[in-house]
């Protein structure tokens, strides 16, 4: 860990603005954890009159145990930017899309990226693929938050799109029946092909995802030429030891 760590601190110290901000977003995952303790380690006169905005429960806690002042995304005024937001991220490829939401607040961790000026990820080296849903890097497939009475629907759907497994997240050993989200919803997991190259193969296929009915929303953030949709404009990977 101490090469995310290392990924961590680098990518505060580039990217946390020099002048005290108002707000920052602040990821999910096993990664932020470092980058919120170096952000905790700056200078007090940068993080005393900043609010830091969480992407779920998790990254709420984090900051409060760190003492940073916390701002719900719905308190943010209208019109306000996030001047940046940090975040991990499940896989990365060589134009920075990402997979997101193997922590199941991909939403939360959308909704914040797209209202930051600058969206950065810190991620692990083993997350980098030349292209997505190479399964050697992440073989869970596109994290897909559904309305949950329309999962049935929305699997035929992402398999006549071609996904070659979907499967309702479980609530594992945390509750009988599916993973629930901080909205209610249930996340489908959709394994697909691993992508071709191309500037809009991901655009390409997060837009037909999003155009089912019952799709809230799903963990490509990505970039292409019909407009951007939370692709990180910069990305971190902790090297090995
Ligand atoms: O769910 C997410 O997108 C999170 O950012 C998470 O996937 C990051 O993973 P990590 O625990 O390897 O940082």
């Amino acid at each position: 860990d101490s090469a995310k760590q290392q990924a961590a601190f680098i990518a505060v110290q580039e990217h946390y603005p020099k002048s005290p901000p108002k707000y920052i977003g602040i990821g999910s995952g096993s990664t932020i954890v470092y980058v919120v303790a170096s952000i905790a380690r700056l200078e007090p006169s940068l993080i005393a009159s900043t609010k830091f905005i969480p992407t779920g429960f998790q990254s709420k806690q984090l900051l409060l145990t760190h003492g940073l002042e916390i701002l719900d995304i719905d308190l943010l005024p209208v019109g306000e930017i996030i001047s940046v937001a940090f975040d991990g991220a499940d896989e990365v490829d060589s134009q920075l899309n990402c997979i997101k939401g193997g922590g199941a607040c991909l939403f939360q961790e959308k909704i914040v990226a797209v209202q930051a000026e600058k969206f950065v990820v810190v991620a692990d080296f083993r997350k980098v693929s030349k292209t997505l849903l190479t399964p050697t890097t992440w073989a869970s497939g596109i994290p897909i938050e559904v309305v949950p009475s329309s999962y049935p629907y929305v699997t035929a759907k992402l398999t006549a799109l071609g996904a070659t497994q979907v499967i309702l997240r479980p609530g594992g050993k945390a509750k009988a029946g599916p993973c629930v989200t901080d909205n209610g919803n249930f996340l489908l997991d959709a394994v697909f092909p691993t992508l071709a190259e191309g500037e809009d193969v991901v655009q390409d296929l997060a837009e037909a995802i999003k155009s089912i009915v019952g799709v809230v929303e799903h963990g490509l953030f990505y970039g292409g030429t019909r407009g951007w949709k939370g692709r990180p404009e910069v990305a971190y990977f902790g090297m090995e030891d």
